[in-house]
């Protein structure tokens, strides 16, 4: 049976949102640690490349990025939803919203009053994934921090007409994504009150869901194996409309300074999702997704 891995690290915002998200849908996961910092050549063997956190394993299928690891656990198991009524998918811009253009304010007013914590390989590899140069971030943390400030408002404001989670009665994708970004802000010693009551009670609420406990911890080498083991799942098409044909060699990257690039075979092309197959010794064949939203995809 193909497993549910979740490939990450405690500290990582986006890693503790898919925590949250498996929690809130019930689902057993094994948990693997991955660095901090790259080079992540264990995890590579699963990706081809990419190393941001967190990366989802179901067997063969490795999803990466969190907009295409939520859609993945909505397929495995459609019930609870990470999309709950009255605002069903409309969660996902929020979601997407949170981990964009509020993620950078949430590091900066985080960052800001850690940044002797972090050492200089830190800062390093984050300049040259994130363009997070240490001299020109520290002086940006006020605005930074006025940004999360203003974000945080517009949540207090959504929060206001009393709902209990940003889409309704029940937390999904949005609730944890948005969860992470004060969690990470908190860091700095700011208490999720500072942004209002709304959002202090919100949290609260959250923070009651848990993070929930992983079934056992793997190693790297283990969920390769468990890889190699498994089968890519069937299921991807490529819309060959969208001027690329299944079969051809691609080449994906992140809109982003980061140079990783992941090269595959074309097995799955729509508007949603991209997927590559790969084929190594340790792992066998293996799919790997992304969303489509915020990558790169060249022929190669
Ligand atoms: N858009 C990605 C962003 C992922 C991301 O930037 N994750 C951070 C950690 S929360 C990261 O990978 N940092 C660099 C690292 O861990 O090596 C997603 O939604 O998953």
């Amino acid at each position: 049976m193909s497993e549910i891995i979740l490939h990450h690290y405690p500290m990582s915002p986006f890693g503790q949102a898919m925590r949250m998200a498996l929690t809130i849908k019930q689902m057993a996961w094994k948990s693997v640690e991955q660095p901090v910092i790259c080079p992540k050549p264990e995890l590579s063997v699963l990706t081809g490349g990419y190393e941001r956190i967190p990366v989802l394993q179901i067997g063969a299928d490795i999803f990466c990025d969190t907009d295409c690891i939520t859609d993945a656990l909505e397929t495995a198991k459609p019930t609870p939803s990470l999309y709950p009524a009255p605002s069903g998918r409309a969660a996902k811009l929020w979601a997407l919203w949170a981990g964009a253009s509020w993620f950078m304010p949430a590091v900066g007013t985080a960052l800001g009053s850690n940044a002797d914590m972090m050492d200089e390989a830190f800062w390093q590899d984050r300049e040259a994934r994130f363009g997070m140069k240490k001299e020109a971030f520290l002086p940006a943390v006020p605005h930074l921090q006025g940004q999360f400030a203003a974000g945080g408002q517009a949540l207090g404001n959504a929060l206001s007409d009393g709902r209990r989670f940003i889409g309704g009665d029940l937390p999904g994708h949005a609730d944890c994504t948005l969860y992470a970004c004060v969690a990470f802000a908190g860091l700095s010693g700011l208490q999720p009150s500072a942004l209002g009551a709304h959002v202090a009670a919100w949290f609260e609420r959250l923070s009651a869901i848990g993070m929930g406990d992983c079934e056992e911890a793997w190693s790297t080498e283990q969920a390769i194996a468990h890889a190699k083991d498994c089968q890519p799942m069937d299921g991807c098409t490529v819309d060959e409309t969208m001027g690329f044909r299944a079969g051809q060699p691609v080449a994906i990257k992140t809109e982003s300074p980061d140079p990783a690039t992941v090269h595959g075979t074309l097995v799955g092309l729509s508007a949603q999702r991209v997927s590559l197959a790969r084929e190594t010794a340790e792992a066998g064949l293996v799919h790997v997704h992304f969303p489509l939203l915020g990558q790169i995809l060249t022929p190669a």
